[in-house]
């Protein structure tokens, strides 16, 4: 991508009838409200097209200088499932042993969580997601140079938001799983050094018996002060 500015084309927009657009907006709200972090996956494998299109939906989304700083690294793989567990487990264990402070595994013992991974060898595939802090471009002479890149964090964090989303209306599950420290990651998967690990997330469908916490989700009051 050069410096030179895009062509300017005229907005595709189609101005709906407003109830239509309040159909549209509580027929959403239904559909993701029922979107629950996953941790117990069927081993059921999941047609590739629906992984892809959401991958697609989520490269949509609005980015730094339209930079679009993100990898979606999709693995099928289980011998390469099996290794991210044990690297996973490992810093995990390491974690939850020794490294997190007791305010942090007072802050999740209500979710019940451990440094057993398991599911990231269960679900069928998962997705690792890499933000490029900088991007490398080729010039003419057939060398390269590093571009830097501007709301890595942020555009990220959007694009993972609209992937997740994508997923669950496709009738997937999925877990917003942060391993820490991720650099293993980047050994197991080969991704060169301007690509940083953002999250991993396993996809499938939910283990007939899965459960999850009953958690509870602030009322729209508590998430919108306003200022009329
Ligand atoms: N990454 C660890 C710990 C963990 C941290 C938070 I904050 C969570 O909401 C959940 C888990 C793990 O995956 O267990």
């Amino acid at each position: 991508m050069g410096e030179k500015t895009y062509p300017f084309i005229p907005l595709a927009y189609q101005r709906l009838a407003i109830d239509e657009q309040k159909r549209r907006a509580r027929e959403f709200l239904q559909r993701i409200r029922t979107r629950r972090t996953v941790r117990h996956f069927s081993p059921e494998p999941v047609a590739l097209e629906l992984i892809e299109a959401a991958v697609e939906a989520a490269s949509t989304a609005p980015s730094g200088a339209n930079q679009q700083p993100w990898k979606f690294v999709l693995v099928t793989n289980p011998e390469v499932k099996r290794r991210i567990r044990e690297a996973a487990e490992a810093e995990e264990r390491d974690n939850y042993e020794r490294r997190f402070p007791d305010e942090w595994l007072d802050a999740l013992r209500p979710l019940g969580t451990d440094w057993h991974k398991e599911f990231l060898e269960i679900a069928p595939c998962l997705i690792v997601v890499f933000r490029e802090n900088w991007g490398v471009e080729p010039r003419p002479d057939g060398t390269t140079h590093n571009v830097k890149h501007y709301y890595v964090m942020e555009s990220v964090g959007i694009a993972v938001g609209v992937l997740l989303a994508a997923l669950h209306l496709a009738g997937l599950a999925t877990l917003t799983h942060t391993p820490s420290p991720m650099g293993f990651l980047n050994e197991i998967l080969e991704r060169p050094a301007n690509e940083k690990p953002y999250v991993v997330i396993p996809v499938g469908y939910p283990a007939p018996d899965a459960q999850v916490p009953e958690i509870p989700r602030k009322s729209l009051d508590e998430v919108m002060p306003r200022v009329e």
